[in-house]
């Protein structure tokens, strides 16, 4: 977990090239919604999303990470080729995936791996391996309800110094943090996105987007590690070279 990595200066992105994969299927990207293929792909299956979950919430030193307890959570459909189990959802603010060069305050990923594959470690080093369900999040004048626990949950591991883990008890409803229309999305074949940047991901970017209020990102915002506050933790975009972004839509 502590690395040698961060978003700026002497640790930043530029910094990466000897930690991450260098292929051609980096990601972000900025999603140009003109040149998206628009096609059926067939809508994605939340299984189990609308549970209460107790888990965990960690500050990582890069990011927030939760993680779920209990039975497993299960994304199959829109073409995908086998059943993704969920292994953990965390935060990016500002935003790493541009729509067309508009970067929203605060991006959710929510990480699956193949259950072909025996854990997430094993699947990243496959091509069809893991898929993100990207949640984009932009200014809205009023606080959204269903990120208050886990931006309270923050609150108590934001310092470096102290716990950096705290347990949620049944306050995780994953599908409260997908917009409702949870079939539109852009999609595309990528990496992940911090070191080692393994190019086994599907990503799928949801169409619509969430508010958040300026306070409620501020609480991301403060939330410090071992070099002081993490102001913010995205990569900048990568080349999309040959790839299509594909536009699902019924
Ligand atoms: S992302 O969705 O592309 N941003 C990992 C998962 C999803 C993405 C990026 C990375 C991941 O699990 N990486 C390997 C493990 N990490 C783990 C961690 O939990 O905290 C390793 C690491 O440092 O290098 Cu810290
Ligand atoms: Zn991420």
């Amino acid at each position: 977990t502590a690395s040698e990595w961060g978003y700026w200066g002497k640790y930043g992105p530029k910094t990466w090239s000897e930690l991450c994969a260098t292929g051609k299927r980096q990601s972000p990207i900025d999603i140009v919604t003109e040149d998206a293929i628009r096609i059926d792909l067939g809508a994605l299956k939340f299984d189990r999303y609308d549970f209460a979950f107790s888990g965990s919430l960690i500050n990582n030193g890069h990011t927030i990470q939760v993680k779920l307890d209990g039975v497993p959570i299960h994304l199959s459909g829109g073409s995908l080729p086998s059943v993704y189990v969920l292994e953990q959802m965390h935060f990016h603010w500002s935003a790493e995936h541009t729509v067309d060069g508009v970067r929203d305050p605060l991006e959710l990923h929510l990480v699956h791996y193949n259950n072909q594959y025996a854990n997430f470690s094993e699947a990243t080093q496959h091509e069809n391996g893991i898929v993100v369900v990207a949640v984009l999040f932009e200014f809205n004048n009023y606080d959204n309800p269903d990120l208050m626990p886990i931006l309270e949950t923050t609150k108590i591991v934001s310092n470096w110094v102290g716990k950096n883990m705290a347990q949620m008890r049944n306050k995780l409803i994953p599908l409260l943090l997908l917009p409702k229309d949870h079939t539109t999305y852009y999609s595309y074949e990528g990496s992940l996105t911090t070191p080692g940047c393994q190019e086994s991901v599907m990503w799928f970017v949801m169409t619509e987007k969430l508010p958040i209020s300026e306070a409620q990102v501020n609480v991301f915002r403060h939330v410090q590690n071992s070099n002081g506050t993490l102001k913010y933790n995205y990569r900048p975009k990568q080349e999309l070279g040959n790839r299509k972004v594909h536009h699902r839509l019924e």
